[in-house]
């Protein structure tokens, strides 16, 4: 039997149900599936910036995979700024997004936004980058690409650079390094030094190693000063493309002829990349795929919907030599 009291709660209960019912329909936010009534999943987006041709090949696939899941999408550049990323975050949680996804620019200080997030009981899915935290809940899952094994294919494939051009010698390699503190930095540096102090500790070395912030201008500046305080270099390890691209410009004003006098290896694969590597100036690229939309939208349906996931779920990737380069270019999607 119902008692007083609880009727009222029930009702008050029921009223609620057809009160946000109603809300969902005026805002036209319903979704159609079969049932009716419940509103469409909020997903709140902190992108990194919009810093490389990757960068931007990722933010498209996002907001295209939202659209496509019908999902509402709010979505933030932070233009490499983490206090952008951290207030942007913290707006999300003050709209009670469903979801918050976002890719860290750097590893360490996500902590406490993090806490807020879980406070207000909003799932948080990391994306293309990691952050290092001591409390494993504070996040659901990463979706993205392995960093330190991208590292280790550049310098496995390295090798085979060298040994299509017959390169004899010292091998003097400058580092172009992607934006400080950033996973992909950390971790294509970690990879490529592993597999160099493992397989070629008498031959191989680092002669000189710098940021690029993962943007061509960067990467062209930092590039210039290498050639001038060491002019012996003979190869160019670019954590992205897009540095890759600005120190070709760079050897190029120096004289000397990017893929021959300077054998080079650079991480992404977008088009701006593959044709410098038909035209013979990049010498191989390791692929890292940032087409992530599709997937992120799947898992970000799948934690709504309580389902369990890996803490990590990688991306698919190749390599390609300069002899491929013309044949991929034409099914290269970004
Ligand atoms: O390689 C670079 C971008 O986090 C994997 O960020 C990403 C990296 C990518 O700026 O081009």
């Amino acid at each position: 039997m119902l008692t007083r009291r609880n009727f009222l709660t029930a009702a008050v209960g029921a009223a609620a149900a057809a009160g946000l019912a109603a809300c969902a329909k005026e805002d036209g936010k319903s979704s159609d599936s079969p049932g009716g009534g419940s509103k469409t999943l909020t997903l709140g987006f902190s992108q990194v910036g919009s810093e490389s041709g990757w960068r931007t090949a990722n933010s498209d696939s996002v907001k295209s995979a939202a659209k496509e899941s019908g999902y509402t999408l709010k979505f933030s550049d932070a233009q490499q700024k983490q206090e952008n990323q951290i207030s942007a975050i913290r707006n999300y949680i003050a709209q009670k997004v469903d979801v918050i996804a976002f890719s860290p620019v750097v590893v360490t200080g996500w902590d406490a936004v993090l806490k807020e997030a879980k406070a207000a009981k909003i799932p948080v899915v990391l994306t293309d980058r990691s952050v290092e935290t001591s409390d494993e809940s504070l996040y659901v899952t990463l979706v993205g690409s392995d960093f330190t094994d991208e590292g280790r294919r550049a310098a496995k494939i390295l090798e085979k650079v060298l040994d299509k051009a017959g390169h004899k010698g010292p091998v003097k390699i400058a580092q172009l390094e992607g934006t400080t503190g950033a996973a992909p930095a950390i971790e294509r540096a970690k990879g490529f030094k592993e597999v160099m102090d493992a397989d070629h500790a008498d031959d191989w070395k680092i002669v000189v190693s710098q940021t690029g912030e993962f943007t061509r201008a960067g990467g062209k500046q930092v590039m210039a000063a290498f050639l001038q305080s060491n002019p012996d270099i003979n190869v160019l390890y670019a954590h992205n493309d897009d540095m890759g691209l600005g120190a070709i410009q760079a050897i190029e004003a120096a004289g000397k002829k990017p893929g021959k006098d300077i054998l080079i290896v650079t991480v992404d694969g977008v088009k701006d990349g593959f044709i410098a590597m038909s035209e013979g100036k990049i010498n191989a690229i390791v692929e890292c795929n940032p087409l992530l939309g599709p997937q992120l939208m799947d898992v970000v349906q799948k934690v709504k919907d309580g389902e369990k996931l890996e803490r990590w779920i990688k991306t698919e990737e190749s390599d390609f030599l300069q002899d491929q380069a013309k044949d991929a270019l034409p099914s290269r999607k970004y």
